[in-house]
């Protein structure tokens, strides 16, 4: 770990929003008197109700429930829209930049009104009403954000699919959270591919059956249309009007459900709500990013993903900015993209992922010299942990020292940033996320549960609800709890391990659980086994993580093959191909070891340490296999481990 620091400097703190002093000021305050604090900040989004209640949240074990600003009411959408009309109708709301460089159009506020007003009379038209969930199937453009908003306009609740997923993963999304109509496109674009969203949502359709599918054209590529289940949407929005008024919601009110990977079973519902979530996304925006008026900002994310949720739509309209949303990838058609996109389109904000700047630090410094760059202001990064060296690369070439860098810690379940660097308040430490934000209260427990003090590490939890904070598992509560307040009674497990340094800054170690981070996306370790398993000449197989130059952690698969099935070199890239048609490109295996037998226990379990280390190529320290029902069986994995250093 590095011990170097990053003083503010001083240009940064005078123009921030806060510096040290108020920072500290501000935090002690938001713990000490939550209910003032955020009565306070609540004011940011306009209410159609004004709430009287701020705070109503439990941790208890037996009676977990979080609560909000629950008297009051507001419309996501007339805050993202309808409220920035007067004074910056003609501002673009987004900037859209297409796959192909040539490609690139402005969305005003003014535009991005008329358009979601149509969209979300489109939805109605579709027999859409509120509280009905809709899934969200589509590329990176425009018509993904009208969507979210169309359906935050009329009270529906999204449930945005990534359309990286494959048709079985789609269907098992739709039927999760029962929706009626899915809004894809024809076919999507990235680095010059063409992606088949229709076609698998048809695959989809046939497990998951709906009543609906709004299709965007995208590319006029050749799809079917089913009658009476598909409608085109550019015909469907030339026969409504650009009128619908915004619904009213209440605070508690669910505004979308994202599917995430947890260590068991199959991927959760995350369930966030209208107000909290809005006043948390929108005021980590201005704060974390320093976000001032006027500023061009871009988070590369996908909208499938839960940063492109808070941080390419809600919390960047909900504060009037102008957004940029990129259909591409970062490498396409040259590894020098996203800094000419800076350069086209000025961008003062740079949000990205640290696996996105391991693969253009390897692709080489001139891609980055070759670009200006001067328009960038700060610089940021989200996944997973952002080792130094890619860090320093990321400081030194891309933001030519002047840019300081927020590392922002948070997850799907917390709706917003929990732990990261104000720009103008806090030193930086490369690869540490440094200090909580506002309201949110981290502390460190071992695998009882004790507190640790000072200076220390073990797994990480949050003490306290924040506004931004998921609600449920969407239909079943009970696994709300058992996931994140059982573990450790009373508190919030987030799931990752930290260490926590003198100057009390918290350095992320990564995940504690059966969660795999592959180039930022989660994975859990039981889905990839199933997948595994259900090819017919797999009787058994294990999944762990292992360390990945460019993804951060690779998928490295033990897998046992029936009696009489040859191991060869074909199979194994079956076995790749099975995996990503069940579940999608991003749950690919990287290594795959066949293997005669798992080392389990005597009662049956797999050893997961053990396996995690012949992955990591460290075996000389395996701990103890006293315990091992078969203790030859490791030798036999080492032999042939396929990681070798
Ligand atoms: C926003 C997002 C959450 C998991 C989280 C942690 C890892 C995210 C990080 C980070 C170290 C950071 N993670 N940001 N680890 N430093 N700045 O990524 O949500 O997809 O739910 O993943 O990602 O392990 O628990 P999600």
């Amino acid at each position: 770990m590095s011990d170097s620091v990053f003083p503010v400097p001083a240009e940064v703190a005078a123009r921030a929003h806060v510096d040290n002093t108020k920072y500290l000021e501000m935090y002690q305050r938001s713990v000490d008197d939550p209910d003032g604090f955020w009565g306070e900040h609540g004011k940011r989004v306009d209410w159609i109700k004004p709430y009287t209640k701020v705070k109503n949240t439990s941790y208890d074990y037996h009676n977990v429930s979080i609560k909000w600003f629950e008297d009051g009411t507001l419309n996501v959408s007339a805050n993202c829209i309808d409220r920035h009309l007067a004074t910056r109708g003609d501002q673009p709301a987004i900037i859209w930049e297409g796959d192909d460089p040539s490609e690139s159009k402005i969305i005003t506020y003014k535009e991005l009104h008329q358009e979601v007003n149509r969209f979300a009379n489109v939805l109605h038209g579709q027999g859409v009403k509120k509280g009905d969930r809709v899934t969200i199937y589509l590329p990176m453009i425009p018509e993904a954000a009208y969507a979210m908003l169309a359906c935050a306009r009329i009270g529906a609740v999204h449930s945005i699919v990534f359309g990286g997923f494959s048709p079985d993963s789609l269907a098992q999304r739709i039927e999760g959270c029962k929706s009626d109509c899915v809004i894809t496109a024809d076919e999507g674009l990235r680095g010059g591919r063409k992606v088949p969203l229709k076609a698998n949502v048809d695959m989809a359709a046939e497990k998951a059956p709906v009543k609906s599918v709004v299709v965007v054209r995208r590319t006029g590529g050749d799809i079917t249309m089913q009658d009476g289940r598909d409608v085109w949407y550019h015909e469907e929005a030339a026969r409504v009007s650009d009128h619908c008024e915004p619904v009213e919601m209440n605070a508690e009110d669910p505004l979308f459900i994202l599917y995430t990977s947890g260590s068991t079973g199959q991927p959760k519902g995350v369930l966030h709500t209208t107000g909290g979530y809005l006043v948390y996304a929108s005021m980590t925006h201005e704060y974390v990013f320093d976000y001032h008026e006027g500023d061009i900002y871009w988070c590369t994310a996908d909208v499938g993903w839960v940063t492109g949720h808070s941080y390419i739509v809600y919390g960047p309209l909900a504060n009037g900015a102008t957004t940029l949303m990129f259909e591409g990838v970062p490498t396409y058609p040259g590894p020098g993209r996203f800094w000419e996109v800076c350069d086209k389109h000025n961008v003062n904000i740079f949000y990205t992922a640290p696996t996105a700047i391991r693969a253009l630090m390897g692709a080489g410094d001139e891609h980055v010299t070759n670009t200006s760059r001067k328009s960038l202001r700060l610089l940021g990064s989200v996944g997973e942990p952002i080792n130094p060296e890619a860090w320093n690369w990321y400081y030194d070439v891309v933001g030519e020292k002047r840019c300081p860098i927020v590392d922002t810690w948070w997850q799907t379940e917390t709706g917003g940033i929990l732990i990261t660097p104000l720009p103008g308040a806090t030193d930086l430490k490369p690869g540490s996320a440094t200090r909580p934000f506002f309201g949110v209260q981290p502390a460190v427990v071992d695998a009882e549960g004790k507190f640790l003090e000072g200076a220390t590490e073990g797994n990480l939890v949050i003490k306290d609800s924040w506004p931004g904070q998921m609600r449920t598992v969407y239909g079943d509560h009970d696994r709300f709890v058992q996931t994140y307040f059982a573990t450790y009674k009373g508190l919030y497990f987030t799931g990752d391990g930290c260490r926590r340094d003198e100057d009390g800054y918290y350095w992320i170690t990564g995940r504690v659980d059966d969660v795999i981070n592959v180039s930022g996306h989660r994975m859990g370790t039981a889905e990839v086994e199933s997948a595994l398993v259900a090819h017919p000449m797999v009787s058994e197989a294990a999944v762990v993580g292992y360390p990945h130059d460019i993804k951060g952690q690779g998928i490295y698969a033990y897998v046992t093959l029936m009696e009489g099935e040859e191991p060869t070199d074909e199979l194994k890239k079956e076995l790749v191909k099975h995996v990503r048609a069940e579940i999608g490109p991003i749950a690919s295996p990287d290594l795959i070891q066949f293997s005669p037998g798992l080392p389990k226990t005597r009662s049956g379990k797999i050893m997961r340490r053990i396996l995690r280390k012949i992955a990591e190529d460290s075996f000389d320290n395996l701990g103890d296999t006293s315990t091992l029902a078969d203790p030859t069986v490791v030798d036999d994995l080492i032999d042939n481990r396929q990681n070798r250093a």
